[in-house]
């Protein structure tokens, strides 16, 4: 159970060290190794004097070696060069300090935004919010350089997981939230300022924050006891005595006791620690609010699917009630009909799916699917539709063709020849226009098939008319020649 370094003297004075994983990778619990751990015959004397220390920090800046150098943990912490995912799910471990006998079971959790999970979020809110509802304290891990950036400290899951505490988990319990602020540089910073800035922060959060009613009138003082503090890089400062003073400092602050207000009782003893702790992790786990996209994205789709069917269904109506009129029409208003029918449609679409849009990139993702799809039914009616026209246009052509013909063998003058191709030409050009004004806008359906079965139906026709033609001339020569 005990992870890295187990031989070596803790490097501070709590005299426990050893660690255990409640939580892996997966999420999945370790309850087995949780009891064995919460369970042996030490804790008894525990009882529920302890306090209960939770991290929270973005991943690789120091939070395992933070927990090491200041509690005495032996958590494992990053080892090679390469800045990595070190510390997965949650490993628990129990310290006591030598010197004034407080106790604390300390978490150590994985870091937040790490490329190993991209910008899959579930389960730094899930590590999150069980570290809120677990905890007496959190602590907190801010770099210095973040502070005054927009999501320093974390302030995004911070507020998601604050809503989801004061939901789902109500108590009169305070939680303290220890920001403590990394690489502090006193000679470059104002640490009165930046405190006043990361309380001011807090309180951003907790009024951005969606509240059950009952919080409705709550000052954030009432649930939380906010403090901060800044520690310079530890990798350099780590055994300096300044360094030393101020993790004393800090774990008498939190660790509990006289003036720390800090509560040393956990309401739990660590024997049931793990129980609590097993029961915590369920119901967070079936917080479907967590998981914010994959929620989104099953709205939108029902949203998405259910717009499309009726978008798809008026269409369909609206398409056989036209149905005759539009045989009947010429190709112009045939297009501008069915174009506007697809516009009406689509439209229709996105009033149905945007009345309780949600404005996230997520909600419209998933839409912009759906509408492409219901997009590509329409427009395969449509062409359907278009293919029938195209044959009536093509049909139209052709008579067009024939009664130019017609008017030839009446007046029965001029070269036959020539006076095809005129016929052809013109033949040709209309129904390419016609086809043209027939499609729905946008799509440019090809035409040339259809254009192209007309010219060989023209070609095929003017070769016999011509061969008939030359029939009667030769004839009418031959009866001028007999008279
Ligand atoms: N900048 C900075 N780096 C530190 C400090 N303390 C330790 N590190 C370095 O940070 C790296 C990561 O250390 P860990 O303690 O494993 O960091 P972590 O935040 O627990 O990492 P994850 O568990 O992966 O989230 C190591 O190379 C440490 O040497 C510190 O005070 N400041
Ligand atoms: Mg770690």
């Amino acid at each position: 159970m005990s992870r890295g370094g187990a031989d070596k003297e803790p490097a501070i004075t709590f005299k426990e060290g050893e660690c255990a994983c409640a939580v892996d990778k997966d999420g999945d619990l370790k309850k087995k190794a949780l009891d064995a751990f919460c369970k042996q015959n030490r804790f008894k004397q525990w009882g529920t004097n302890f306090v209960v220390i939770g991290t929270l920090g973005k991943q690789q800046i120091g939070k395992s070696s933070f927990l090491n150098a200041c509690f005495g943990s032996e958590f494992q912490v990053r080892s090679g060069l390469r800045k990595e995912l070190t510390t997965e799910g949650v490993w628990l471990s129990a310290v006591q300090d030598k010197d004034t006998a407080k106790r604390a079971l300390v978490l150590d959790v994985e870091g937040c935004d790490g490329k190993e999970r991209g910008s899959d979020k579930l389960m730094e809110r899930r590590l999150g919010l069980l570290s809120l509802v677990v905890c007496n304290v959190l602590v907190i891990h801010v770099p210095e350089v973040d502070v005054g950036c927009e999501d320093a400290a974390n302030r995004t899951l911070l507020r998601i997981i604050i809503e989801e505490k004061l939901a789902n988990f109500p108590s009169t319990r305070k939680i303290i939230l220890r920001f403590v602020i990394r690489d502090f540089l006193a000679q470059a910073n104002d640490l009165a300022a930046l405190k006043t800035d990361m309380v001011a922060m807090f309180e951003g959060v907790w009024s951005e924050a969606r509240k059950p009613s009952r919080y409705a009138n709550t000052k954030w003082q009432e649930v939380f006891e906010v403090g901060v503090s800044a520690f310079p890089d530890l990798r350099t400062s780590k055994d300096t005595e300044d360094c030393q003073e101020l993790m004393k400092q800090f774990r008498a602050e939190l660790l509990g006791g006289a003036g720390s207000g800090v509560s040393p009782i956990c309401a739990t003893p660590v024997s049931a620690f793990s129980d609590w702790l097993a029961s915590v992790w369920t119901k967070v786990k079936e917080d479907g609010a967590l998981d914010l996209p994959g929620t989104i994205a099953l709205f939108a789709t029902a949203r998405g699917h259910r717009a499309a069917r009726r978008a798809l269904a008026d269409f369909d109506a609206a398409w056989s009630a036209a149905g005759k009129e539009l045989e009947k029409s010429d190709a112009t208003k045939y297009g501008d009909f069915t174009t506007s029918l697809l516009d009406v449609h689509l439209h229709s679409f996105d009033t149905q799916a945007g009345e309780l849009g949600l404005g996230t990139d997520d909600y419209d993702e998933v839409l912009k699917t759906h509408r492409g799809e219901l997009r590509e039914r329409i427009v395969s009616r449509l062409r359907d539709a278009y293919l029938e026209k195209a044959s009536a246009l093509k049909l139209a052509a052709l008579s067009a063709f024939d009664e130019h013909v017609s008017a030839y063998n009446a007046k029965k003058h001029g070269d036959i020849g020539e006076y095809l191709a005129r016929g052809e030409s013109r033949c040709h050009n209309g129904l390419r226009a016609d086809l043209s004004s027939a499609t729905v806008a946008d799509e440019n359906w090809d035409e040339n098939p259809q254009v192209k079965a007309i010219a060989e139906s023209l070609a095929q026709e003017m070769t016999v008319i011509k061969t008939i033609e030359s029939l009667r001339m030769s004839s009418v020569e031959e009866d001028g020649n007999r008279v």
